[in-house]
């Protein structure tokens, strides 16, 4: 193990590249100080050569493990062949994607997208069009119900109802038509369900960003039901939670709630190139008719092989199972610790997170940091929360090689006041 500072070195070749970075590139982020080059499974090599164990999985985009030989297999293959058609013309691989990742999750039809944030404003887009068509709500007062701390991604739209300070500050005016109410209470969202003039309901089955928040077992399920009976489409942003993160191929699948619309991305490509997904039934989707939505990239043949690849991967390897049953080790280790500075131990799957009790606000940034010293990356999230993700591919002894470097990593908060 390594010495515990705090105050980590870097090598000259790091601080070059973070030079580089802080001259050329905008300063819209707040990196940990490390440099990585390379990745493979669960680990990740910075530039002097260093390994680490990735607990953040570019935000759960790589469940299969760094460049998993299958995945990249089907990209190079591709790569070589065709990458992009536009959607003006036919490829032969649109139909087999779209046949394949609908029969995994058993809905009619699949509209591709790229980044999350697209999938989400394009299932925003289909239950306002729902909502008209469908529903017979006035034109232009189509709203839809969102949960206070969500995070759905950074367009304007999205950020519009966002109710983090950082991520809309000075960026209106805003989009209309979203109303908030808190998450994890079914009661405000009864009573946010009584506007006839709501289209549907936007969530995130566990709430990734605000710090692993999961609900109230049956929460969704009542959500579900409640939207349900007011004829308000139920929309589950899985983009972090899907693909077998939590333990199951959906979070949703915990309840046995099945989404009206469903949004996935990150882990769909296995952390290779932006491809996301919104699914739908025939009388939701087909509301949406030719011109009326897309993308330059949606659908290529390059990322719809990277998908068929990346999802037929997590099946074959067992990488959901994997999740359930190493997350709760993962959980139940962390908390066997019984440290001082650990308030809470959260999570699902191997999407979990700890809650850092210290009088230092720096507290959880230092022990990242620490924990980037003795080889796991972390990142913190709203100040007193990391969260721990790794990739699905994790082995019960790695989850322990975890365990013991976040135990010896505390010891750097006895130095802190
Ligand atoms: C950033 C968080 C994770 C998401 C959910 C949609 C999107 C995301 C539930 C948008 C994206 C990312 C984006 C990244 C940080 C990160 C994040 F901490 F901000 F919340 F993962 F936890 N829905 N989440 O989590 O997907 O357009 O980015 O592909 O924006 O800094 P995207």
């Amino acid at each position: 193990m390594n010495a515990i500072s705090l105050s980590p070195t870097l090598s000259d070749l790091s601080r070059h590249y973070l030079e580089l970075e802080e001259k050329y590139g905008a300063h819209n982020y707040h990196p940990l100080p490390v440099v990585l080059d390379r990745g493979s499974g669960i680990h990740v090599w910075d530039v002097d050569g260093r390994r680490y164990i990735d607990c953040l999985s570019g935000y759960s985009a790589v469940n299969q493990g760094h460049c998993h030989p299958k995945i990249i297999h089907a990209l190079v293959q591709q790569a070589e062949k065709l990458t992009l058609t536009s959607r003006a013309f036919h490829s032969d691989l649109l139909g087999e994607y779209a046949r394949y990742i609908t029969g995994i999750f058993q809905y009619d039809k699949v509209l591709p997208m790229n980044t999350g944030v697209e999938a989400v404003e394009t299932a925003i887009k289909l239950c306002r069009r729902w909502g008209y068509q469908v529903k017979g709500i006035p034109e232009n007062k189509a709203k839809i119900i969102v949960c206070a701390e969500n995070f759905h991604g950074r367009t304007s739209t999205v950020i519009s109802f966002s109710t983090d300070p950082d991520s809309n500050r000075q960026f209106g005016p805003y989009m209309p038509g979203f109303v908030v109410v808190p998450y994890n209470d079914t009661q405000a969202l009864l009573e946010a369900l009584q506007d006839p003039d709501i289209a549907g309901f936007l969530v995130e089955p566990i709430q990734g960003e605000a710090g692993v928040v999961v609900p109230d077992e049956g929460y969704l399920h009542r959500a579900w039901q409640l939207c349900r009976e007011a004829n308000a489409l139920f929309i589950a942003d899985e983009i972090q939670t899907g693909l077998g993160r939590t333990g199951h191929m959906l979070a949703c699948d915990h309840e046995h709630v099945r989404p009206d619309i469903l949004i996935l991305g990150k882990a769909l490509s296995g952390g290779v190139l932006p491809v996301s997904a919104v699914l739908a039934d025939d009388p939701i989707m087909l509301t949406i008719r030719p011109g009326e939505h897309g993308s330059t990239y949606g659908g290529n043949p390059l990322g719809c092989r990277v998908a068929i690849a990346a999802v037929t991967v997590l099946q074959e390897e067992k990488m959901t199972e994997n999740a359930l049953h190493l997350g709760e080790l993962f959980r139940e280790e962390l908390r066997k610790l019984n440290s001082p500075y650990i308030r809470l131990v959260r999570g699902k799957g191997l999407l979990n997170a700890i809650v850092i009790n210290h009088p230092n606000h720096g507290a959880a940034w230092e022990l990242c940091l620490a924990l980037k010293d003795n080889g796991l990356l972390a990142k913190p999230t709203h100040g007193d929360k990391i969260r721990l993700a790794p990739p699905l591919v994790i082995t019960r002894k790695e989850v322990m090689e975890c365990i013991d470097i976040v135990k010896h990593s505390l010891q750097v908060l006895d130095q802190l006041s």
